[in-house]
């Protein structure tokens, strides 16, 4: 089994803090996607969309997408669990995961790919969409603010999936000035308690 990863990429870091959190250890290949590697024909052959992370299999076959790699690990070793426990704490860790990618994280990575220098001549942008993300993300924000008034993390009392999806978000924010404001102390402290984890640190 290799994971085929890039350190400081978002959707790889979900899966390295998953996998730090479960005390999991595996080989790892870096990628390095300024130079392309992961459009490299080895690569596309095992994964078409070119995409880090990957998963490849004792068995030959691949495992793309963060959270699919993640629920593989969490059949094969359930604790601690970070997916919930029980049918009604899954469906909530569920629905808070899917919260914070469509409304975190893909905002986020939508306002960085489109409204920063780095994706300059490299992907087509569309500045008022980046900057329609950002405006809906920081929303969102004031949503989770209130949220967290009363709870320890994303989706209730435990560490989940969902934690690591929103702050890998957060993280990322920070390149095109998405940051937590002044007055937002509940997400604030949220921010601060995770990334204070070993596993995010
Ligand atoms: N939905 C995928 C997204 C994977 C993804 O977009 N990975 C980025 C790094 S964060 C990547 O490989 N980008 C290279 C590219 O798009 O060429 C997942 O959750 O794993």
């Amino acid at each position: 089994m290799k994971l085929y990863t890039t350190a400081v990429a978002p959707n790889p870091r979900r899966v390295s803090i998953f996998l730090a959190e479960k005390g999991i250890d595996i080989p790892v290949e870096e990628l390095n996607l300024g130079n392309l590697e992961n459009l490299a024909p080895d690569f596309v052959a095992k994964n078409p969309m070119g995409r880090v992370p990957m998963l490849e299999m004792d068995d030959g076959t691949y495992l793309a997408e963060s959270l699919a790699i993640c629920r593989y690990f969490e059949e094969i070793q359930p604790e601690p669990p970070l997916f919930g426990v029980g049918a009604q704490n899954k469906a909530e860790v569920e629905m808070w995961n899917r919260r914070m990618e469509f409304e975190v994280l893909g905002m986020i990575s939508q306002c960085f790919r489109n409204t920063h220098p780095y994706w300059e001549g490299k992907i087509p942008q569309v500045k008022e969409h980046g900057e329609l993300c950002r405006t809906t993300v920081m929303q969102r924000m004031e949503w989770l603010d209130s949220e967290l008034a009363d709870r320890e993390f994303i989706a209730g009392d435990c560490f989940t999936v969902a934690d690591i999806t929103a702050h890998t978000g957060f993280a990322l924010g920070r390149i095109p000035k998405i940051r937590i404001a002044e007055d937002q102390k509940n997400l604030q402290r949220w921010y601060d308690d995770v990334a204070a984890r070993p596993s995010v640190s």
